[in-house]
């Protein structure tokens, strides 16, 4: 699209713009169609300005030399600013979604709680004293920025996949470019308000709005970017990773996950439905660690799937502000569309529709993207209902017969993003989280994760891991410096 009125929505050194082309996109409301908000969408022309905005920052040296400890109170400031403008933030990430607002709160004091994190990590550690064995000689490893980063973004949870980037960048003293979905973009507006206020140096944090083939293919090819961290589907990740290979630039990636939740028959059996509801329903199904696959044992698997089937038929589904909606809409028609043809594969494939499978009825969802929570039943292993995302509403099970059988079933899949188990046998429930080739296992329990932990995907769900400790290593080089305490000339040479 392309309008002469472009508003000022993107921040170039320190300078709210408007896009140089002209580019504007109207943002729509994904529950009724309602026009939300319009922004400017920049070209490679904005991009390779924001592009050279931080790398020209990150080369001065002024920002990187910082005290970490002062990038450290920079991001707690910014935490505080999220505080305060909670429910402006909320409404906006609301807004853009379709998502419940309660959803949208819940999000913001994560999203808090992560810039305090790492504001609180910052500068804990600035590197570590290597044992050499020798008393003639000194080793020390020195944590460095990693340089200029380039940040894609999903719409799923807009601010809190920007924040889990932003935050951990400008704890290790890195430059950024961000560029958020386009479908997606009013909070990461927001936020770099937020930064801007806190103190943020001009050209350390930009953001260019855009499309992925346009502004963010681009990070992702350009020289100076030193590293490129994107969360969103495996098949742009796998198109990201080759762009990046031709200048080598460092890479992590989160990439969704098709996520087995195995249920013994031992678990507790109403809590075991409740969790399997949550898991794969929440936000409707667009989650990366939804609970999309429920593996469960046979001796339950009837009595188990009619109550899953029954309650399912009474979620109650509605936009941002119908307080009684437990789950909203999916983000676009493209989506729905997506959505829908995935079942209507999986039935064709011989999956046993149980329920939902189609668009909910009635004028309030007439103009919204909404889809029924839909189970399908009797999946066979390895078929497409089971080894591709939907990222919708859409429940598969399948069953299995004893603990290797459920590790089987469960790992048999391309992405390793998350699992879960449900038992009330603690140890065979420990047993199984080890044997699980995910990248995070929740037993009797599904979703919570922690800032303090790491969070990143196994086999095709992704390259390195955010959050926790290491979540500011995929920021950071680790440079190894050995000092030699007594120089003198090497022997090899004595023959002089
Ligand atoms: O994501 P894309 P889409 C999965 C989910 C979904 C599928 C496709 O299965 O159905 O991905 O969704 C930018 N170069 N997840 O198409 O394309 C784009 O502008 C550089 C899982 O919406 O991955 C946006 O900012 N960037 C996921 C970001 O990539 C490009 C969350 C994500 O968009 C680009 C979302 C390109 N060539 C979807 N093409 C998760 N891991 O949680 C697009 N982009």
């Amino acid at each position: 699209m392309s309008n002469d009125e472009s508003p000022n929505t993107l921040f170039i050194d320190g300078t709210w713009q408007p896009a140089g082309a002209g580019g504007v996109r109207e943002i729509r409301s994904p529950a009724d169609g309602t026009l939300v908000t319009t922004v400017s969408e920049g070209d490679r022309n904005d991009t390779e300005r924001a592009i050279h905005a931080a790398r020209r920052t990150f080369d001065d040296g002024t920002w990187a030399n910082t005290s970490a400890w002062d990038r450290g109170d920079l991001l707690l400031r910014v935490s505080d600013i999220l505080v305060r403008d909670q429910a402006e933030f909320a409404r906006a990430e609301s807004g853009d979604t379709g998502k419940r607002l309660v959803e949208s709160e819940q999000d913001m004091a994560d999203i808090a709680a992560c810039f305090r994190y790492f504001g609180k990590l910052a500068g804990i550690n600035g590197g570590d004293v290597v044992d050499t064995g020798s008393p003639d000689s000194f080793s020390r490893v020195r944590y460095e920025p990693v340089g200029v980063c380039g940040m894609i973004t999903p719409w799923n949870f807009p601010l809190l996949q920007v924040a889990w980037k932003v935050a951990p960048a400008i704890a290790a003293g890195d430059t950024f470019v961000l560029k958020p979905s386009e479908l997606t973009p009013s909070t990461a507006i927001l936020l770099m308000r937020a930064l801007d206020e806190a103190g943020l140096p001009a050209g350390v944090g930009n953001l260019v709005l855009g499309s992925g083939p346009e502004t963010g293919a681009l990070l992702a090819e350009h020289r100076d970017i030193d590293l490129i961290s994107f969360t969103g589907g495996l098949h742009t990740g796998r198109s990201i990773a080759a762009s990046a290979a031709a200048t080598v630039k460092k890479v992590a990636l989160e990439l969704g996950g098709k996520n087995p939740n195995v249920v013994f028959a031992d678990a507790d059996f109403d809590t075991a439905v409740d969790y399997a509801l949550m898991a794969v329903f929440l936000h409707s199904g667009q989650v990366c660690s939804a609970g999309a696959r429920l593996v469960v044992q046979d001796d339950i698997h009837d009595e188990f799937v009619d109550e899953l089937v029954r309650r399912t038929e009474k979620i109650r589904i509605g936009g941002p502000y119908d307080e009684d909606a437990e789950t909203g809409p999916l983000i676009s028609a493209a989506h729905l569309e997506k959505v829908s043809a995935h079942v209507a594969k999986a039935v064709e494939e011989g999956a046993v529709l149980r329920t939902g499978g189609r668009r909910p009825e009635g004028e309030r969802y007439a103009n919204g993207h909404y889809y029924l929570p839909t189970v399908l039943d009797e999946v066979a292993q390895g078929s497409y209902a089971v080894t591709e995302e939907s990222f919708g509403p859409v429940l598969t099970v399948e069953r299995f017969t004893d603990e290797d059988d459920a590790v089987r079933i469960a790992n048999d899949t391309h992405y390793g993003l998350a699992g879960a188990v449900f038992s009330s046998d603690v140890s065979k429930a420990q047993r199984v989280a080890h044997r699980l080739r995910h990248g995070t296992v929740w037993i009797n329990d599904f979703h919570p994760y922690l800032p303090q932990a790491e969070w990143g995907g196994y086999k095709q769900s992704g390259i390195g891991r955010e959050l926790g400790r290491a979540g500011l290593g995929e920021y950071q080089e680790a440079k190894h410096i050995h000092q030699n305490l007594r120089p003198q000339p090497p022997r090899w040479f004595d023959g002089r």
